[in-house]
């Protein structure tokens, strides 16, 4: 058995990375170019016509979508991570998507705006109109972190990797996560697990 993860552990490929990591998967990191456009070169293309990483390959078998990825990752190789009933699957399912599809954006354009974009060529209005998002969607998150360890059902989840992922974008760009209690300390709590000190030294 061999997997493959294309892309580098700083990109969206990285909830993939923690996943492999939590589930104790031995895994080769298949880094892009992307610099030269590798990404878009007709090889890889073939195997994500979207020229995006993450891409996951596991023998013969492609996937992409890095949501996808950790759901079929748990459902293969520890499926309790998914949830114990429809209901908990339901939620696991909920957290993930919302990290990705509402959270994660605003938090996007503003690491663009301030890594990749000179100082010259910022664009101040993007990086306002995308902090303005965040308060409401942390507090969301917070609210939902009122007394408990882990985003669903009393135990660690794929949710709380994709999650993660995610809320580890706002500690990258130094914003400043205190005012969200419940969020700072759930994310300490992931940041001490073995899996995610692994990632980080990846
Ligand atoms: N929804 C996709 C997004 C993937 C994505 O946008 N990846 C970026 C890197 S973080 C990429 O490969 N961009 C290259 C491009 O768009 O050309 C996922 O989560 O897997």
């Amino acid at each position: 058995m061999m997997i493959e993860v294309y892309g580098s552990p700083r990109s969206s490929a990285g909830r993939v990375y923690l996943m492999l990591e939590e589930l104790g998967l031995k895994y080769k990191t298949m880094p892009m170019d992307m610099k030269n456009k590798e990404h878009k070169s007709p090889e890889f293309l073939a195997l994500n016509p979207n020229g995006k990483v993450p891409c996951l390959k596991e023998n013969d078998y492609v996937i992409w979508e890095s949501i996808a990825i950790n759901q079929y990752l748990a459902e293969k190789y520890m499926p309790e991570m998914l949830g114990s009933t429809p209901e908990e699957k339901g939620h696991v399912a909920q957290w993930s998507v919302w990290a990705m599809t509402e959270l994660q954006p605003p938090l996007v354009d503003i690491l663009i705006q301030m890594i990749f974009v000179t100082e010259d060529k910022r664009n101040h209005s993007v990086i306002e109109k995308a902090k303005e998002k965040i308060p409401g969607l942390m507090n969301i998150l917070n609210q939902a972190l009122t007394n408990k360890d882990y985003l669903v059902g009393g135990k660690f989840s794929v949710a709380d990797i994709n999650m993660a992922s995610v809320v580890s974008i706002l500690t990258h760009l130094h914003m400043d996560v205190s005012p969200y209690k419940n969020v700072q300390h759930w994310m300490e709590k992931m940041n001490s697990r073995p899996a995610f000190r692994k990632y980080s030294e990846l």
